[in-house]
């Protein structure tokens, strides 16, 4: 078989397609509701799936997708860590004749030939749907509003372009600054402790949090408490992600703004999937439904959200 990329497509086994999916790690609220969506798909579409986690390390990934190549799956997907550094890995895969699935990050690589498609979200969109809603919060008569920024994995596509959407935005905005920014690599501690010095640094001088995450936030938020301040009132906050973590601190006050970035890949992945070991053309970019939760909206969601 083969597809529009005429890659020769080995079947390991004649009815039953296997999957090797290099997964992060599990450094996220939101990469374990990814990770138990594309379980429970791969089982409901009788796909066999193979996923190795990779501790959100680069090195352990790039292993993870060479031993799928040694072992002849029928198609790989993952999510780069970062954004670089994938050529040579990559032309290995295509010699094998063994099709790329970016899920839920992309890359930066030049041949775009090296991966069929990317299954993820906007996040550049992302970043500027955090930005607009900054922007439209009256009752603001400050000269100046102080933001931090905290940024998810250095280098990782994600956490550039949620950067820039938002900078985009901002930067027509002068009375708005980044007075701060650094990474708190997607979790909840890296977030608390960034949040943390941030506070010390500016004696509590901050208006705004920026969170590439939701789990950072979540952070941010102990860290504020801890610091004596109140999150979501003093300081307000805005995540990205929506977990039901996120959520709830949202129905109560403690986080004012959440960017949806839908986890739940699985039964679009195992579509492609099918389709691509079918031989049929498949789009670049599949985009899930996603959506902005305030104050406003946030019970709607809550009742219904599994993750
Ligand atoms: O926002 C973050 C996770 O790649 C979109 O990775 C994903 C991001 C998600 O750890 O929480």
């Amino acid at each position: 078989k083969s597809n529009k990329y005429n890659l020769q497509i080995p079947r390991t086994n004649k009815d039953r397609i296997l999957l090797g999916f290099a997964q992060v790690g599990a450094e996220s609220g939101w990469r374990e509701a990814n990770t138990r969506s594309i379980q429970s798909a791969a089982l409901a579409e009788g796909i066999d799936l193979e996923m190795r986690f990779c501790d959100n390390k680069v090195e352990n990934q790039i292993q993870a997708v060479k031993s799928f190549i040694e072992q002849g799956v029928d198609v790989i997907a993952f999510p780069p860590i970062i954004e670089t550094g994938w050529e040579e890995i990559l032309q290995e895969a295509k010699k094998k004749g063994i099709p790329i699935i970016l899920s839920d990050r992309k890359m930066n690589i030049d041949d775009e030939t090296l991966w069929t498609t990317y299954l993820g979200s906007d996040f550049i969109e992302e970043g500027r749907r955090a930005g607009r809603w900054l922007i439209q919060q009256t009752g603001n008569d400050k000269e100046q509003v102080n933001i931090v920024e905290i940024q998810g994995t250095i280098g990782s596509n994600p956490s550039i372009e949620r950067k820039k959407g938002f900078e985009e935005i901002i930067r027509e905005h002068p009375k708005f600054k980044i007075i701060k920014s650094r990474s708190g690599d997607f979790t909840f501690e890296q977030g608390k402790m960034i949040m943390k010095e941030f506070l010390e640094e500016t004696k509590g001088n901050i208006d705004v949090v920026y969170s590439h995450n939701d789990d950072m936030a979540l952070g941010a938020i102990e860290a504020i408490e801890e610091y004596g301040l109140n999150p979501g009132k003093d300081i307000l906050i805005i995540s990205i992600d929506g977990t039901k973590a996120a959520l709830q601190a949202l129905s109560i006050g403690k986080l004012n703004c959440v960017v949806e970035c839908n986890p739940l890949l699985g039964p679009q992945l195992m579509h492609v999937i099918k389709d691509l070991m079918d031989g049929q053309e498949v789009p670049k970019q599949i985009m899930p439904p996603e959506d902005v939760f305030t104050s406003e909206n946030v019970k709607r969601v809550l009742e219904n959200r599994e993750y």
